[in-house]
Parts: C-alpha cells; structure tokens; sequence
C-alpha cells in the first residue's frame, strides 16, 4: 500500500486519539475545579507507526485488507492513575461513557503477564466525523498506575533495544522490578487516604486563594482604590495566618462585597 494511503487512512485513527485524550483532560479540570481528587493522572496517546502497524500484523498474520477491522490498537489512549483503587473508578467511569461503546476487556491487574507487566486495557469503539462522514474507530485504553507505567517503560525499551530477546539475567531482574511495583502500588494504597486529603486541602487552599485575588483584582475597576486597598492589607493579615477557615469567611465576605457593587453599577446603567 502507498505511504500517501496510509496516511489516509490514519487519519481518523489520529482524530480520535486527539478528541478522547481532550475529553479525559477535561474530566481531570472537572474534578480539580470542584476541588475533588481526580482519578485521572495523565492522559497520553498515540497512533501506531506504519512500521509497528506492518510488524504487528505480520506477526499476527493479517492480510493488509484486514488491518483496519483486526488491528485493535491502531488508535491507543493510555490514562495513568496515582492508585491501583483508581484504576476501578476509571474502568466505571469509561463503562458508564455514551460516546465510547465498550467491546472488550482485558484486567492484566489481577492476571499479570509472564512479562511481569501490569495494567487494565479497554477495547472501545469511537466516532469520529470526517469528511466522508461518521467513522467507527476502535481505540485501546491502557489504565494503569504510575508505578505500573514506569516498569512497563523501561521494558518496552528493552524489549525494543533487544528484538523481544531480552537476556534471561535482565528478565530475572525485570521479574523482581515487577514485584517491587507490586508492593509499592500496595504501600501506596495504605496511606491513600492521607495522600489523598493532603492533596485535596492544597487544592481547595489553591483555588480559594485564587478565587479571592480574582475578586481584589475586579473590585480595583468598580471599587473605590482606598476601601480595596484596606481589603487587601485584610487579605494579607489572614493569609499570613494561615488559617483556612478564616480564609473562607474572608472569601464570602469579599463575594458579598463584589455582589454590592455589581448591583450598583446595574442600577447605574438602568
Ligand atoms: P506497542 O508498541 O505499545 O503498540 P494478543 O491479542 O494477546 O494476541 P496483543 O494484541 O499484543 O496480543 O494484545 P495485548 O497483549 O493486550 O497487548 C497490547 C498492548 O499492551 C501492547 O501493544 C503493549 O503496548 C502492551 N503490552 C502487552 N504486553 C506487554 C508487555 O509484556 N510489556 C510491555 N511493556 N507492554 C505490553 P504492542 O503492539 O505489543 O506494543
């Protein structure tokens, strides 16, 4: 087939991982905005190389025509979690989806390849729009925890570095690695809670420090400068306390002010 063709043919392959791995940014905002722990880490994605896509599927033996329907990761989004618990959250989020149908499954969480390697993979079908019309793309989603991605990183290297013969004394050691991570993912998981409370106060400290600024920053147009001035050196004096509950009563008491002076200026312009 012509490089040109391939190109073609790619192209909604690359849509798709463009649109989903937007969609799965955003359900981390949607999260972090409303200050809750988001599942989600990171989201990467990629479409297969012409070579890997040949490889593959001469390893497979699959006739060039029978590519596109047979090759199931062609199009591959990978989400990556903090915690092993997160992975399950992101499995239900992903079922739960109308714009993904979900057609497969595969849980190497529980069942680890010999490989060692760990992580939950989602065949999905995806539409895309193109110029011809509707496309139905199937894409892999690869779930999996930071600790799980980085043992499967250096592996895939190796793998790559070695032509799929890595040495039995570097397999030995990647075995080991990979009980490592087991064990790190689980003393992870012993103190989630914590890590997951420290991580959601600095979070909602971030966002109502903001959120505040934001509101000194608006009343210096509507305001008078030497009454915003007085509630700045306010700001300055809780701030410097640090107390979050202060810094609360501080920021309903600023949307108070700013909601005042809102209303005048409408009633101004009536
Ligand atoms: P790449 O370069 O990442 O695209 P099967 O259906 O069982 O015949 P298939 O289609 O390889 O085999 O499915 P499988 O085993 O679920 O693997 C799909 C992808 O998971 C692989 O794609 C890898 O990305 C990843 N993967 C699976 N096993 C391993 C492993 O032992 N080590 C690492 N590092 N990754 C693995 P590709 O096309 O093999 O590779």
């Amino acid at each position: 087939m012509e490089i040109q063709l391939w190109r073609e043919i790619l192209t909604p392959y690359d849509l798709a991982v463009k649109e989903l791995i937007v969609k799965f940014e955003h359900l981390i905002y949607e999260h972090r905005s409303r200050g809750l722990y988001s599942p989600i880490e990171q989201v990467t994605g990629r479409v297969k190389t012409v070579a890997s896509i040949l490889e593959k599927a001469q390893k497979k033996n699959i006739p060039i025509n029978e590519i596109e329907d047979r090759l199931i990761d062609i199009a591959g989004v990978r989400i990556i979690c903090q915690f092993v618990e997160d992975i399950e959250r992101v499995v239900e989020i992903i079922r739960r989806r109308t714009d993904m149908e979900v057609i497969h499954e595969r849980d190497y969480i529980n069942h680890m390849k010999d490989s060692g390697y760990r992580s939950y993979h989602m065949i999905v079908n995806y539409w895309v729009q193109t110029l011809e019309g509707d496309r139905q793309i199937k894409v892999e989603i690869q779930i999996r925890t930071l600790a799980m991605n980085f043992w499967s990183t250096i592996e895939h290297s190796l793998q790559y570095k070695y032509k799929k013969n890595i040495p039995d004394h570097i397999r030995e050691k990647l075995t080991n690695a990979a009980n490592a991570i087991i064990q790190l993912d689980n003393e992870m998981s012993a103190v989630r809670s914590e890590i997951m409370d420290a991580q959601n106060s600095s979070q909602i400290f971030s966002k109502l420090i903001s959120d505040i600024l934001n509101n000194i920053q608006n009343l210096y147009r509507i305001a008078n400068k030497r009454e915003v001035l007085k509630i700045q050196d306010e700001f300055y004096r809780i701030y410097e306390l640090g107390d979050i509950d202060q810094l609360k009563r501080f920021s309903r008491e600023l949307d108070n002010i700013a909601e005042g002076y809102r209303a005048q200026s409408i009633g101004r312009d009536v």
